[in-house]
């Protein structure tokens, strides 16, 4: 008897960046096609993959679209969306003040699906970073705190153009009591790369070894980024999407890459003045943003559930499932394997809408 093959159709996979949505997926491609390989990489994804993955045998399987994450990449993401099957939303565990971005990224798909009963579910990843850090929160808190010391003392070195490459230097001074994003995310990110990585080599971000699991540079990056942005205060405060959004406008550091708040304010205007963070901040106080603000646990990913359900009968959306995992885990891959099968058997019971057809501004206007 000849076998059945079928094909689901594109799942895409959209999150803020460096979320996990190319690690998670290529590991789960990895598991049926032995010439994959999940390899760390420090630059993001630029427009998309097409990653295979299957069951049955083969005889089952869909087509994942994990796209990048950054802000560049939005209009790329509704075109690929109008013709994808479902969407799994990654979410970091280690980031939640994130989250929201990721959600905004899936429903500016929905705006274009006419579908109503649309799978959609959410994988939240990371979870042995999410227990590393916990476990080591104190740790941040003094390391972040002997590193604004230090820069005050002797000055703050970082690279940019490329991994570790032109050096470049600025300067803080004793008496400073707030210091500025652009300055503290690079402060924050040293300090902790100082820590927990050793062995890093100039021009080569693949060499070096981790000293806390999981925690790699791309992470230390992002979770950089988002502790800053939970110390911070804002004289002139902005809009919390357009903050995210200028947040989520590049992968290493704003001063890796040469540029800075004053900047990217003029592609995100209602971002709103430079956020600051008072300079005698304590390591109790890093501490309990950590806790509190980035690290997500049960309630914050059942909130969003919610949230997520909620939005349905604007969105269409049908909600399948969620699961909490740590890539590096086979367990994890497990439960992401079954919640991608779950999706692709739940394709076949979305069904066209009217609701969303676009009206013609033609016929509306003579
Ligand atoms: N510790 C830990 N790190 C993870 C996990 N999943 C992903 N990462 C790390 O997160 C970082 C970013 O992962 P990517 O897969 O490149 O993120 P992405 O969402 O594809 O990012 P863009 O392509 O920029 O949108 C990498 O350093 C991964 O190794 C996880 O479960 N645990
Ligand atoms: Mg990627």
């Amino acid at each position: 008897m000849q076998k059945k093959i079928i094909n689901a159709g594109r799942i895409l996979v959209v999150g803020t960046q460096g979320g996990g949505k190319t690690a998670t997926v290529t590991k789960l491609a990895a598991r049926t096609d032995s010439s994959m390989e999940y390899l760390e990489d420090f630059a993001g994804t630029i427009e998309t993959e097409y990653l295979k993955v299957s069951f049955d045998e083969g005889n089952f399987y869909s087509l994942l679209l994990p796209i990048g994450g950054q802000e560049k990449w939005a209009k790329l993401r509704e075109r690929f969306g109008s013709t994808a099957e479902a969407i799994v939303a990654i979410l970091d565990s280690c980031t939640k003040q994130f989250w929201i971005n990721s959600l905004q990224q899936a429903s500016s798909i929905s705006s274009v699906l006419p579908y109503n009963n649309y799978p959609i579910s959410f994988i939240v990843t990371k979870k042995d970073l999410n227990d590393s850090i916990t476990s080591d929160a104190d740790t941040f808190g003094e390391t972040i705190v002997e590193g604004i010391a230090n820069a005050k003392r002797e000055g703050v070195t970082y690279y940019s153009r490329g991994f570790r490459i032109s050096q470049r230097s600025f300067e803080l001074g004793n008496n400073i009591e707030k210091i500025p994003f652009t300055q503290m995310e690079q402060i924050i990110a040293n300090a902790l790369e100082q820590k927990y990585f050793t062995g890093l080599e100039p021009g080569n971000a693949r060499k070096g070894r981790m000293l806390l699991g999981g925690f790699s540079l791309v992470n230390c990056r992002i979770f950089s980024r988002a502790l800053t942005l939970g110390l911070s205060q804002q004289e002139e405060p902005g809009d919390e999407l357009a903050i995210l959004g200028l947040l989520n406008d590049m992968r290493p550091t704003m001063l890796e890459l040469d540029t800075n708040w004053t900047d990217l304010v003029r592609k995100y205007p209602k971002a709103g003045s430079e956020p600051i963070i008072p300079a005698d901040i304590s390591a109790d106080q890093i501490n309990d943003i950590i806790l509190e603000k980035l690290l997500a646990n049960e309630t914050d990913i059942i909130n969003f559930e919610e949230e997520l359900n909620k939005m349905s009968h604007l969105t269409g959306w049908r909600h399948v499932g969620w699961e909490h995992i740590s890539i590096f885990e086979e367990e994890g891959l497990d439960k992401a394997s079954s919640l991608v099968r779950k999706i692709m058997e739940t394709i076949s019971q979305s069904e066209q809408a009217e609701k969303f057809i676009l009206f013609d501004p033609i016929d509306e206007l003579f």
